[in-house]
C-alpha cells in the first residue's frame, strides 16, 4: 500500500517574522523542489501554540508566513499551501501515532530539552509531544521527502521510527519512511550576535537575525552590528564561528562554492566583508520583501489560497485517515 509517488511536506511555524535561516535552510529548497515533487507547504499553527501565542498576532503571522512562501517563489496553484489547523486529521493521526510511540523515544528529543529549559515539569504536554504531531503532519500525506534545516533532522528520524512502528504493529507496509533533505551549505544559519547559536525567530534580539521583512537600512545596520573578531581575513575555521557563519551565508546567497567565496573574500577584513554581504543580501532579499508587502495588502487573496490549499490537503488526509482507522480496527460508521 506504500505510495510510489514522490511527495514533499514541510512547514514553518507562524511564530514571528521569517528569517534568513528559515529561507536558506528550508524554503529555498522547497522552491527548487516544487517542480519535481507533488508538494504540500504547511503553516504549522498547531506547532506554534506549543509556546503561548497572542491570538491576534498569531492570525497576522499565519498570513505573513503564507505571503512569505509565495514571495519566495512557491507557486500556490501548482502546490498546496495551507494552515495545519484547517485539516483536523493532523491532530487525529497524532493521537493514533502517540499510542504507537514509546515515551523513551520522546525523551531523547533535544529540541524539547532546549525549549523546556530547566523547569521541565511546567512545560506544556504539547511541547513534549510536538515531534509526534510532526510525524503525523508528514505521514498523513504519505510524504517521501522532507526538506528542512539540520535542527529538524532528529524529528524526521523519529517520524521514520514512528512510521516503522505503526507498520509493524499493524502488519502493513502502509507509511513510506520519509527521507530528510538537508542542504549542506545552509543547514544551520547562526545568530548574527553569537555564531554558536542558531538564528531563530524567538531570539529576544532582533539584531540576531535578518527578517524577510527588513528594509535595506535595517539589513545594513544588522550586518554592521553583527559580532566579529579581531583576526585579519575571512575563513571557515571552526574557531571563528562568526566568520564561518557570515561566509556561509554569502556562499548560500550567491550559490557559489566555499573555495570561490574564499577566493573572493578571504583577504577582506570583517568590516569590508560586512559591506559586501549587505549588498548581496539586499540584492537577493529586496524582491522578496517587496512582493511580501504587495501580498499582505491583499488578505482576501491570501485567505483564498489557504482555503483552496486546505480543501486539497483534506482530500488526501481523509483518504489516509480512512485507511489508518481501518488498520487500527475502528468502525467507520
Ligand atoms: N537557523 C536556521 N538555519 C537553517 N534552517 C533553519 N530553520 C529554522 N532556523 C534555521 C528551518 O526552518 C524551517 C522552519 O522552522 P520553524 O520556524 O518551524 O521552527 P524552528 O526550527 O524552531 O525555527 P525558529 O526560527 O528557531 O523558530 P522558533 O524560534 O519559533 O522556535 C525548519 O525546516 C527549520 O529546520
Amino acid at each position: 500500500m506504500t505510495n510510489s509517488k514522490k511527495r514533499i511536506f514541510s512547514g514553518v511555524q507562524p511564530t514571528g517574522n521569517l528569517h534568513l535561516g528559515n529561507y536558506l535552510g528550508a524554503i529555498r529548497a522547497w522552491v527548487d523542489m516544487q517542480h519535481q515533487y507533488e508538494s504540500l507547504f504547511c503553516i504549522v499553527d498547531l506547532h506554534a501554540i506549543t509556546v503561548a501565542q497572542d491570538p491576534a498576532k498569531l492570525r497576522t503571522a499565519i498570513r505573513e508566513t503564507t505571503a512569505a512562501y509565495i514571495a519566495c517563489g512557491i507557486d500556490p496553484v501548482k502546490n498546496i499551501i495551507f494552515p495545519q489547523s484547517a485539516v483536523a486529521e493532523h491532530s487525529e493521526l497524532a493521537w493514533i501515532l502517540s499510542c504507537n510511540t514509546p515515551i523513551g523515544w520522546l525523551n531523547r528529543m533535544t529540541q524539547f530539552k532546549d525549549k523546556a529549559g530547566k523547569d521541565r515539569e511546567k512545560a506544556p504536554l504539547g511541547l513534549y509531544s510536538y515531534p509526534v504531531l510532526m510525524a503525523a503532519d508528514i505521514l498523513l500525506y504519505k510524504t517521501t521527502h522532507v526538506p528542512v534545516g539540520e535542527d529538524q533532522k532528529q524529528h524526521i528520524e523519529l517520524a521514520r521510527d514512528i512510521a516503522g512502528a505503526f507498520n509493524r504493529n499493524f502488519n502493513a507496509e502502509y507509511f513510506p519512511l520519509p527521507e530528510p533533505v538537508i542542504r549542506a551549505e545552509a543547514a544551520r544559519i547562526m545568530s548574527l550576535r553569537d555564531g554558536t547559536k542558531k538564528m531563530s525567530k524567538s531570539d529576544e534580539s532582533d539584531y540576531s537575525r535578518i527578517n524577510l521583512t527588513d528594509d535595506v537600512t535595517t539589513i545594513a545596520l544588522k550586518f554592521r552590528k553583527a559580532k566579529s573578531d579581531m583576526i585579519d581575513g575571512m575563513d571557515f575555521d571552526e574557531s571563528r564561528p562568526e566568520s564561518k557563519n557570515l561566509l556561509g551565508i554569502y556562499v548560500a546567497l550567491k550559490g557559489i562554492s566555499k573555495e570561490q567565496a574564499l577566493h573572493e573574500c578571504g583577504e577582506l577584513n570583517f568590516s569590508a566583508f560586512k559591506n559586501l554581504i549587505t549588498e548581496v543580501a539586499v540584492e537577493h532579499l529586496s524582491p522578496i520583501t517587496q512582493k511580501m508587502r504587495e501580498l499582505l495588502a491583499e488578505p482576501d487573496y491570501l485567505d483564498k489560497i489557504l482555503q483552496d490549499g486546505s480543501n486539497r490537503a483534506k482530500e488526501i488526509a481523509t483518504k489516509t485517515m480512512s485507511d489508518v482507522k481501518n488498520l487500527v480496527g475502528f468502525l467507520q460508521v
